[in-house]
C-alpha cells in the first residue's frame, strides 16, 4: 500500500493512474459491503440464496433493467462456488481475509464508525491500524468497480463501510458517474470531529456526483462538516469541491410495501399470527420488540418500561404478554457480548419478578427468524415497540405498518429513529425517557378505537407514497440529473 505523503492519514494514494474503461463494462454497479447473496448449508449441501430484504429485491430489480453488477463481500473464506450471475445480475466478490475482516468491519467499520455516528452511546475506539486497513479495503472496492463499469457508466456505492470509495473511484474513472447512499445517522460536528480522520472521510464522501442520506438532518451535518473542514463551498443541498458540483439530499428508505401487504393478508401467515396469539394463552394484549440485538436499539429501556408497568398494575400478567425477538448480530464484539448479556438479565428478572407459572410475561427470542414468521408475529402483535437510541431509518416500523391492513395496532416510536419524522401517527416517544416510554405505551392503551384506526390509516398513506423502489428510482433520477456548470462567482456561503 502506498500511503500519502504526511504517513498521518494513512490513507492509499490512488495516485495518477487511470484505469480504461472494460470493453463490455456494466452500465450500472451497486458497491456495497455484502453480496446479495448468501451461502446456506442445507442438508450438506452449500447453497447460494438472495439475502432477505426489501432493499436487495429493489436494488436487484434496478440492476436487471440496467445491464447491471454487484461488487460486494460473499461472507466466509470460501466462495468458489459463488454463481457468476444472480436472477440475471453480473455478482463481483471482494476478497477480505481474516485479519483484515477484524480491522476493517468489525474494528473500524462497527467499533469506531458505528458507535460514533449513532450518538457515542459506546465510546468509539479510535486505531490507526484500523484506519489503515479501511482504506485498504475502499481501495479494493473501488478498484473492482473502476474495473467493472463501462464508460461513462454510474456506480452507487452504498453505506459506512465503504466511504473512501468515491474519491478513490473517482481518481481511477474519473468518465464515471457516482452516487453514495448512507444507512446510518450522519452525526453533528460535536461528534464527528472527534474522528481523527475526519478530513479523510469527507474528502472520500465529495468523491460522489449525489450524497443521501435517511433525512434532512444528516444531509445538513453533512453540508456543514465538508464546507467547514474542507475546502468544499455551497449551500446544504449543493456542494462545489474540487471544481465540480456534488448534490446532498434526503432520500428515506421504505420497505417493498406489495410484497408485505401480500404476506399480510396470506391465509396461511394470518392462520400462523392466530396460532401464535393462542400459543401464548390468548392474552388481551401482545407486545411486540423486533431487532438486531444492538446496543443501539433501546432493547432493555423498553423491557424495563414495560416491567414497570407490570409493577404499578397497569399490566396484569394474567391478560399481558411481551415477545422480544432479538437477531444475533455482531456477536464477537464485546460491546454486544454485554449488551446480549445484560439484556437476558433483565428479561429473567422481568419473568421471575412478574411471571406465574405457565405465564412467562416476557418471551425471549435470540434467533432469526423466517421474514414468514416474523409477518405473523407483527400480526398478532397489539402493540409494537421500537425505541431506538439512534437509528437511521427503522425499517421494522414500516414493516409492521404495512401489515396493519384493517388499521388495528399500535406504533410506540422512538424520536431519535428516522422513521419518526414521516410516521407521525406514532406515538412518539424518549427513549432516554423511561417515564415517557411508560406514558407512551399508556397512551397507546387508551386511545380509542376510532383515533387508533385514524392515527394507523395516516402510517399507511405516508408509507405506501413511497415504497423501495421509489426510494431506488429518486436517487437514480438525481444521480442521473445532468451536472450544471459550475459559476464559482455565484456559489452562496450557506447560512447556519
Ligand atoms: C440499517 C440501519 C436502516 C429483523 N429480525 C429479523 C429480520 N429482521 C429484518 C427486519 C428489517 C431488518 O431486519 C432490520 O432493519 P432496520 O432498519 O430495523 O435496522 P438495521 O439492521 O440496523 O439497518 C437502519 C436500514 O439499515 C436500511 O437503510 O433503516 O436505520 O441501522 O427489515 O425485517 N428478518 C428476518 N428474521 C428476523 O428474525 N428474516
Amino acid at each position: 500500500m502506498s500511503q500519502s505523503p504526511s504517513g498521518r492519514a494513512g490513507v492509499v494514494d490512488p495516485g495518477t493512474e487511470r484505469l480504461t474503461p472494460p470493453l463490455h463494462g456494466a452500465d450500472l454497479v451497486v458497491v456495497a459491503n455484502r453480496l446479495p447473496v448468501q451461502q446456506t448449508s442445507k442438508e450438506g449441501d452449500d447453497e447460494w440464496r438472495p439475502s432477505p430484504g426489501g432493499l436487495v429485491t429493489a436494488l436487484t430489480s434496478m440492476l436487471q433493467n440496467r445491464n447491471g453488477l454487484w461488487i460486494g463481500w460473499p461472507g466466509g473464506s470460501q466462495h468458489d462456488e459463488l454463481p457468476e450471475t444472480f436472477e440475471g445480475i453480473q455478482l463481483r466478490p471482494v476478497d477480505i481475509s481474516p485479519e483484515e475482516y477484524e480491522s476493517f468491519y468489525l474494528g473500524f467499520s462497527n467499533a469506531t464508525l458505528w458507535p460514533l455516528y449513532h450518538d457515542a452511546i459506546r465510546a468509539p475506539t479510535f486505531h490507526r491500524h484500523w484506519w489503515h486497513t479501511y482504506a485498504e479495503v475502499n481501495m479494493r472496492y473501488a478498484r473492482a468497480a473502476a474495473e467493472a463499469v463501462a464508460e461513462n457508466g454510474t456506480v452507487w456505492v452504498h453505506d459506512y463501510q465503504l466511504q473512501l470509495v468515491p474519491q478513490y473511484l473517482r481518481k481511477l474513472r474519473p468518465d464515471v458517474r457516482i452516487g453514495f447512499f448512507l444507512h446510518i445517522p450522519f452525526p453533528p460536528s460535536e461528534l464527528f470531529m472527534q474522528l481523527p480522520w475526519r478530513r479523510e472521510i469527507l474528502a472520500g464522501l465529495l468523491g460522489a456526483d449525489l450524497i443521501g442520506f435517511q433525512v434532512p438532518s444528516a444531509a445538513a451535518n453533512f453540508s456543514r462538516l465538508a464546507r467547514r473542514i474542507t475546502s468544499a463551498t455551497g449551500t446544504a443541498t449543493d456542494l462545489v469541491y474540487e471544481g465540480r458540483q456534488i448534490q446532498v439530499g434526503a432520500f428515506p428508505i421504505s420497505v417493498d410495501c406489495k410484497q408485505i401487504t401480500a404476506m399480510a393478508l396470506d391465509p396461511a401467515i394470518r392462520a400462523r399470527a392466530v396460532e401464535l396469539r393462542a400459543t401464548l394463552g390468548n392474552p388481551d394484549l401482545v407486545l411486540l420488540g423486533v431487532d438486531r440485538l444492538d446496543y443501539t436499539k433501546g432493547i432493555q429501556q423498553r423491557i424495563r418500561a414495560v416491567a414497570e408497568l407490570f409493577a404499578d398494575g397497569t399490566l396484569d400478567p394474567e391478560h399481558a404478554v411481551m415477545v422480544q425477538v432479538a437477531v444475533p448480530s455482531r456477536e464477537s464484539d464485546a460491546h454486544y457480548e454485554k449488551e446480549r448479556h445484560d439484556l437476558e438479565q433483565v428479561v429473567s428478572e422481568m419473568n421471575g419478578e412478574h411471571g406465574l407459572v405457565g405465564k412467562p410475561v416476557i418471551h425471549y427470542l435470540h434467533q432469526n427468524l423466517p421474514f414468514d414468521e416474523l409477518v405473523a408475529l407483527y400480526l398478532a402483535a397489539d402493540i409494537m415497540l421500537v425505541t431506538p437510541f439512534r437509528d437511521g431509518m427503522n425499517l421494522v416500523a414500516k414493516e409492521y405498518v404495512m401489515c396493519r391492513t384493517d388499521l388495528t395496532g399500535k406504533l410506540v416510536l422512538s424520536e431519535f429513529a428516522g422513521a419518526a419524522s414521516e410516521l407521525r401517527g406514532a406515538f412518539i416517544i424518549n427513549p432516554h425517557d423511561l417515564e415517557g416510554i411508560k406514558e407512551g405505551i399508556r397512551s397507546a392503551l387508551k386511545v380509542s378505537k376510532k383515533e387508533g384506526k385514524s392515527r394507523m390509516s395516516r402510517m399507511r398513506r405516508k408509507t405506501l407514497r413511497r415504497d423501495v423502489f421509489d426510494w431506488t428510482n429518486s436517487f437514480f433520477a438525481a444521480l442521473a440529473r445532468p451536472v450544471q456548470p459550475v459559476d464559482l462567482e455565484t456559489v452562496d456561503q450557506f447560512d447556519d
